[in-house]
């Protein structure tokens, strides 16, 4: 690790807090969700600032929830607050009925209305002020997010020789895909203004680079190792790729403590013999949850001798509640769950146990370790937290994954996980009667490939090639600004 001897600033949509009344006091708790999951381990060891948001309502009450989780580490909160407008257009509106669907491939669940459009920047600019009102020039400046692209263009306007760096958390678009996009150009040239945007994947790389080609042919590009260099008017943008990971250790660990020891033996009583199969996902129509269950219902059907022996929980997480998209969905997901129970229950055996909450870290690390197989289907994600935990938490080295090939986990995991098309149900089916039938020693033999490669390739792992790629960016900069002088 080179360059946090600075300050880090990262700046993110939402603060990673959530706060609720307990007794008539505002209180926070931590937030969940893979951003989080990633980047607060690493505030948390080196320091430095997290900027986001903090609710619609600012009151001394929330400021006083937030200093107080302040004092349980070394990072401080930088709160912005937005209005009940903002919220709706920039972060419902923009980020989540436009960028969101069109960067997961789904162009037809896109709104384009160009209010989103208008209150996104705005927001943008927004955060953008809180960063330069935190920063100082020799901070480390770590935009995370589809929700603040824009930031770049509003801070380097302000503060041309600020350290910027961006990291996109989802997939980015094919350009056919991207072309449906009518501010195109503007997203283009607004990532521009960083000195390095990383993204999960080669394929997100790919995409990235085709889309700057086609969109903005005047820009020159180099190829450095893995990495691109796009030379603009007078300034370099490094664009590389970081497949973000977990602390693997962390995990290891966790997952051996008593707690989870003690539910996980209470979860193997109640079981016994039936096998157990895992779904853990936000609910979120990318994460493929309605495929998946009807996918379940076929492989019932088609293997009829897993009746009994097998069930299936699927926790789905709320998420997203006050969008439309994102209620339907949750009941078509309500309605499978019934229909798949209603045709195959049997006096003493549901196949289908379905949780909409979230869960204690020590209840989904203890699921983790007892599930014999972990379906993770998405039709299109960015890198996918759940099949690299489901692993590290395998101390026994047992369990299998199955993994959708979408997934932006799929190219590390290739091989060794049980590689599906979502949108396949007979496959989905197949793979989970392989799964379920799988011998233990080849079962073992995975699992041991699939851990040794994200214990290696683990959160510091990504943290350092990261800084490293953002330190190369900079030194060239700051080069070209000798030499500009
Ligand atoms: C985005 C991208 C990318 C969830 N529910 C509970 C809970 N979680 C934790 C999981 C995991 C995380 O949330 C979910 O991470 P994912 O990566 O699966 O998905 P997104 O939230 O969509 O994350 C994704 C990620 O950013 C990071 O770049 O991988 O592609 O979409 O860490 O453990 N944790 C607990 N209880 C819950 O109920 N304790």
């Amino acid at each position: 690790m080179s360059s946090p001897a600075r300050r880090l600033i990262v700046v993110s949509n939402r603060l990673p807090l959530s706060f609720s009344l307990e007794n008539g006091v505002l209180k926070s708790s931590p937030g969940s969700g893979g951003l989080i999951s990633a980047l607060e381990p690493l505030l948390k060891q080196h320091g430095g600032v997290w900027v986001g948001s903090a609710g619609t309502e600012e009151s001394s009450a929330v400021h006083e929830a937030l200093a107080e989780a302040a004092r349980k580490h070394a990072f401080g909160y930088s709160p912005v607050f937005l209005t009940e407008e903002e919220q709706t257009n920039y972060y419902e509106g923009f980020s989540n009925e436009v960028i969101w669907p069109l960067f997961h491939d789904l162009q037809s669940r896109c709104r384009f209305d160009p209010t989103f459009w208008d209150f996104y920047r705005r927001v943008n600019e927004k955060f953008a002020d809180a960063t330069a009102a935190e920063a100082g020039s020799e901070d480390l400046v770590w935009i995370q997010d589809y929700q603040l692209m824009q930031v770049g263009r509003f801070l380097r306007s302000k503060r041309p020789h600020d350290r910027l760096a961006f990291f996109l958390h989802i997939p980015f678009p094919p350009p056919d895909i991207y072309a449906k996009l009518p501010w195109r150009r503007e997203i283009l040239e607004s990532l521009l203004e960083y000195d390095l945007v990383g993204l999960q994947t080669g394929r997100d790389q790919r995409n990235f680079i085709a889309c700057v080609r086609h969109f903005l042919p005047k820009i020159e590009i180099d190829k450095i190792g893995n990495g691109r260099v796009l030379r603009a008017q007078n300034r370099s943008v490094h664009v590389g790729y970081f497949p973000i990971s977990i602390p693997f250790r962390d995990f290891e660990e966790q997952a051996k403590q008593a707690e989870v020891e003690e539910r996980l033996r209470e979860l193997s009583e109640q079981s016994g013999d039936v096998r157990i199969v895992l779904g853990m996902d936000r609910l979120d129509y990318t994460k493929g949850i309605p495929e998946r269950l009807r996918a379940f219902g076929l492989f019932l059907r088609e293997y009829p001798e897993h009746r009994r022996k097998v069930v299936f929980y699927q926790i789905v997480v709320p998420s997203r509640e006050t969008i439309p998209e994102y209620q339907g969905l949750k009941e078509e997901v309500e309605q499978l769950v019934t229909r798949v129970n209603g045709e195959f229950s049997e006096p003493g055996w549901t196949p289908i146990t379905y949780m909409h909450r979230s869960v204690p870290k020590h209840e989904l690390l203890a699921l983790y370790r007892a599930a014999d197989v972990a379906v993770v289907t998405p039709l299109k994600d960015g890198m996918n937290l759940v099949a690299k935990e489901y692993c590290a938490a395998r101390v026994d080295g047992g369990g299998t994954l199955v993994l959708s090939e979408f997934a932006g986990a799929a190219p590390e995991m290739r091989g060794m996980a049980l590689m599906v098309n979502p949108y396949d149900e007979t496959g989905v089916a197949r793979a989970l009667h392989q799964a379920l039938v799988m011998t233990p020693q080849e079962q073992k033999r995975r699992m041991r490939h699939l851990r040794r490669h994200i214990s290696r390739f683990d959160l510091n792992w990504w943290r350092d090639q990261f800084f490293a790629a953002f330190d190369a960016a900079r030194a060239e900069t700051e080069d070209g600004n000798r030499e500009a002088v």
